[in-house]
């Protein structure tokens, strides 16, 4: 089924020139990019993006951590986006992530683990229409 999801390159991955790479993996699975831009997020967006991490220990660092630099923020749509999606993230701890995947490869960090991507439908069109209009997601 072609579904929507919201992909965000982190600042870390910003800062250390991986947003190519991130982009090159969406495009060789097959998947399409369908609104894409760099943004520095603000804190109010920061704390709704993860509003389902308010309680958690880590919230504070995870704003200040996501509002720290430009992030590359993206709309990807194809066959299962949003499992697929996760699939090439990898798990959410670098350590744990397996080689050949996004996390996997190039991380080490639990807290700069490179991207995000939407973790269910319910997340996506939350976190889609968070980030971005309707008029900045391109139907092609
Ligand atoms: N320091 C710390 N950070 C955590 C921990 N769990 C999650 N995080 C951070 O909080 C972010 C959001 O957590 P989750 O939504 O559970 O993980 P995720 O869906 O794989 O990651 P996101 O794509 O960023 O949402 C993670 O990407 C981590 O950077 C933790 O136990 N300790
Ligand atoms: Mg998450």
């Amino acid at each position: 089924m072609t579904e929507r999801t919201f992909v965000m390159v982190k600042p870390d991955g910003v800062r250390r020139g991986l947003v190519g790479e991130v982009i090159k993996r969406i495009e060789q699975k097959g998947l399409k990019i369908v609104a894409m831009k760099m943004v520095r997020l603000s804190e109010e967006t920061a704390k709704e993006h993860y509003a389902e991490h308010v309680n958690k220990p880590f919230f504070p660092s995870l704003v200040e951590f996501i509002t720290s630099g430009p992030v590359v923020s993206m709309v990807v749509e194809g066959n299962s986006a949003i499992e697929v999606m996760r699939r090439l993230c990898g798990a959410t701890n670098p350590i744990e992530s397996p080689p050949g995947t996004i996390r996997g490869d190039f991380g080490l960090d639990i807290g700069e683990n490179i991207v995000h991507a939407s973790d269910s439908p319910h997340s996506a069109e939350k976190e889609i229409s968070i980030h971005f209009s309707n008029e900045e997601i391109i139907d092609y």
